[in-house]
């Protein structure tokens, strides 16, 4: 391929607890991307731990410890739940780490020999929840103006460094005019673009009263956000890295809508001052919601995604967060839910086409890939099933891309039950019985390559009850051409159902 690869990022989380549900689907949704764009050539995942700022030392020392000991002590969860979900990152970055600080000095320095850092007073609210600074006039009823927060704030006096960004204002503006695509979904786009005709502040960018942060010259320490964006930068070896110049910038950076303003004024701006492009596609996806409100560690009303995974298996997990809701948009979880969808679409749905098709495959032809069919309708019905799915994954749009997925599973299964195998193979109509039978497995072949981004086992498992080798993997470009699956291949279906029944919990 001619483009260049396919960098794509997630939030780095705050340290200051363990991972929840809401934290493994933003990984998840990038592992998904990842594992898609390696069909088609090379592709790099990043993710990583926000381990500065107020929030973490506060929690540190809520827990007796010193803020590195605890972040030492906690990444292995955090690098537990990607291992626990599949999610194959190429790199993990924390930023206490020398090779993030050391690039975050740098990138100081360039912005002060630039003029785009000051030295300043910063007279005004902060708060801790949001590492964000607040002046009065922002502030409601004295609290923090996030709805999701409205925490009490702490006032600061501080002589600090400030960043230039209402310079970068008219050309946010006028960016955002001409790339009307880039902040994802729309709503988020109409709310920056909102919030830059309100007018933009010059951003405070130091703690002088901190020491838990990146040390700046002359000291204090780097305002927790800058710090932490910089890392899509850092992680590349940024400014001489040859990651840094063959993945920059990111073809998509994927957040939660809450950080979009980061993200998509803030970010961009700073990219500018370093005389850097901005990424091509920032994606604002929605809250995964428990008894209605956001999922949050404040809330109390977290999912333990190491809990799900044992109840339902990973591969149900991330089906249930991508097919439940379009990614921009809010959903309710709750395990019930989970349950349903696993012992529907996944249980009767595929794992169902999966046992019968390779059932009635032993009984009738022992386990052997008949010769495909002249014709098929199938066949004909789905050829251009690769590319729809492809092009709904490049819009991130993965339910949509699950849907089109279903199409062939639902075709399969009605298949089965109008042409009535059992019945042909009775009547002893061989042709009419292998050309149904082959076209369930050449369609289980196809499942296994359209489903493996998603549910990676699952898909594997499938590729193996298939007599294949290795796992489903290529270009679908090639790869899904119906007829691709050799006849006389030995099937091996398993004992256990690919999903099997989850009863609803006692309790
Ligand atoms: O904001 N639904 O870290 P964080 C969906 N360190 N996604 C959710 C979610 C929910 N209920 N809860 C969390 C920070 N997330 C900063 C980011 S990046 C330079 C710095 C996911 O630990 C979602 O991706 O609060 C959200 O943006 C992120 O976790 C916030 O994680």
């Amino acid at each position: 391929m001619s483009e260049r690869p396919f960098y794509v990022t997630t939030p780095i989380y705050y340290i200051s607890g363990n991972p929840h549900l809401g934290h493994a689907y933003t990984s998840i949704a990038a592992d998904v991307l990842t594992r898609f764009y390696r069909t088609r050539g090379p592709a790099f995942m990043l993710t990583g731990t926000d381990e500065h700022g107020q929030k973490v030392a506060q929690a540190a020392a809520a827990a007796g410890l010193a803020p590195q000991a605890w972040t030492d002590g906690l990444v292995g969860k955090w690098k537990a739940l990607c291992a626990r979900y599949e999610v194959e990152y190429d790199d993990f970055i924390r930023t206490t780490e020398e090779r993030h600080t050391r690039a975050v000095v740098e990138v100081f320095e360039r912005l002060k020999k630039k003029g785009d850092v000051y030295l300043g007073k910063y007279e005004g609210w902060y708060c801790t929840n949001d590492e964000t600074f607040w002046l009065e006039a922002k502030l409601v009823d004295g609290r923090c103006p996030n709805p999701e927060c409205r925490r009490e704030v702490q006032w600061l006096s501080e002589d600090n460094w400030f960043f230039a960004l209402s310079k970068y204002r008219d050309r946010l503006l006028a960016y955002y005019k001409e790339h009307p695509h880039w902040v994802r979904p729309e709503r988020s786009y109409n709310e920056m673009v909102a919030t830059l005709e309100g007018g933009l502040e010059d951003l405070c960018i130091s703690r002088v009263n901190l020491d838990w942060g990146v040390p700046l010259p002359g000291g204090g320490v780097m305002y927790v956000w800058l710090d932490a964006l910089l890392n899509y930068i850092t992680a590349l070896e940024w400014p001489d890295g040859e990651k840094f110049r063959t993945l920059w910038p990111a073809r998509v950076q994927l957040i939660g809508k809450e950080i979009a303003r980061f993200h998509t004024i803030i970010w961009p701006a700073v990219l500018w001052a370093l005389d850097l492009p901005a990424p091509d596609l920032i994606f604002a996806h929605g809250w995964m919601t428990k008894d209605g409100e956001k999922m949050s560690k404040s809330r109390g009303n977290v999912m333990d995604p190491f809990e799900s995974a044992d109840r339902f298996g990973a591969d149900a997990v991330r089906y249930f967060l991508l097919r439940e809701a379009p990614f921009g948009s809010d959903f309710s979880i709750g395990d019930e839910k989970i349950r349903l969808r696993h012992n529907g679409d996944l249980g009767n749905d595929l794992g169902n086409l999966v046992r019968r098709s390779l059932a009635m495959l032993e009984r009738y032809r022992n386990g052997l890939v008949p010769q495909p069919p002249d014709s098929s309708d199938i066949g004909e019905r789905v050829v251009d099933l690769g590319e729809r799915v492809a092009q709904h994954l490049m819009a991130l749009g993965f339910r949509d891309a699950l849907e089109a997925i279903w199409e062939l599973v639902g075709a399969l299964n009605r298949a089965i039950d109008e042409r009535k195998p059992w019945e042909l193979h009775k009547a002893e109509r061989g042709v009419e019985l292998d050309a149904i039978l082959y076209d369930c497995c050449e369609g289980l072949r196809w499942l296994a390559h359209l489903l493996a981004p998603f549910m990676p086992s699952k898909a594997a498992e499938m590729w193996t009850q298939l007599g294949l080798d290795g796992k489903p993997a290529g270009d679908w470009r090639e790869e899904l051409q119906w007829g691709g699956l050799a006849a006389g291949t030995q099937t091996r279906l398993a004992t256990e159902p690919l999903f099997p029944r989850i009863e609803p919990d006692a309790a």
